[in-house]
């Protein structure tokens, strides 16, 4: 019985992840450019999905809180926020899409704490609380704040000013305070979403050798930093996972992680 248990759930692990369990959840707040010239309006996609693969979106509840903080204000979003289907590779899945006005210069970072995920195949949440920071003009406003997050990566580098082959260090916080050794996934998005739709690309932009280099898993040190080489430019992302206090939801385990997102441009 419990063996027939164990291939049920394999089955539908199979049908929900591709079967592939190196594939990581990653909650993304996508915008096309990090680092604009100047502000004005900007488009923001809040996805559910693996992002190296563009395979399963999963879909979204109604997020908890989505806002910005520019020059250390909070701009609660959440209102603003429109349910849209995003199309992935292999199925359809709900998701959520705004803009947003950027005026002046500085940095914008861009949070949201969605509602817990029940994935299917886990038996269990999964909660991501993500952050992306938008530049304007080059002024270094808010890039390197900590916003007080129950799961929080706060960035070293300026998540928008990464050159290829540049390294990304972040800090992992719970409730404030660093995680030693820390588990964090980073995950490529290699199907970038194609401009003005709700969907990925369909061309890969790169290949991976086998499952390790699809999610790749590194640690945090004893102090909860982490370093990461930038390979490719494009958009990488981050997630510490369950970092967060809230680890039951639901009577079920939930995985509060922290996520971010940074976007490394070539050289040329
Ligand atoms: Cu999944």
């Amino acid at each position: 019985m419990k063996k027939l248990l164990g291939l049920t759930a394999l089955a539908l692990m199979a049908v929900l992840c591709s079967g592939l369990p190196a594939l990581a959840h990653f909650q993304m707040i996508y915008t096309p450019e990090a680092a604009l010239e100047k502000g004005g309006e900007i488009p923001l996609k809040l996805v559910f999905t693996h992002p190296f693969e563009a395979g399963h979106t999963m879909d979204m509840g109604q997020p908890k809180e989505f806002f910005a903080v520019h020059k250390g204000k909070k701009t609660d979003l959440l209102a603003t926020l429109k349910p849209i289907e995003w199309t992935s590779l292999t199925n359809s899945g709900k998701a959520f899409e705004t803009t947003y006005n950027m005026r002046g210069m500085g940095d914008w970072i861009f949070v949201v704490n969605p509602a817990p995920y029940l994935e299917p195949s886990e038996g269990a949440y999964i909660q991501q609380i993500t952050k992306v920071v938008v530049n304007a003009g080059g002024l270094p406003t808010d890039w390197d704040a900590e916003l007080g997050l129950p799961a929080e990566i706060v960035p070293l580098d300026k998540p928008y000013a990464l050159w290829t082959g540049n390294v990304f260090r972040g800090v992992v916080k719970g409730q404030g305070k660093p995680v030693p050794f820390a588990e964090v996934e980073v995950e490529y998005l290699n199907h970038p979403p194609v401009p003005g739709k709700n969907e990925f690309q369909k061309e890969a932009l790169a290949t991976a050798p086998q499952d390790a280099f699809v999610t790749m898993t590194i640690k945090a040190d004893e102090n909860g930093v982490f370093t990461f080489g930038i390979p490719k430019a494009g958009w990488w992302g981050f997630a510490a996972l369950g970092v967060g206090p809230d680890d039951k939801f639901e009577g079920k385990e939930n995985s509060q992680d922290a996520v971010i997102w940074v976007k490394a441009v070539d050289m040329k």
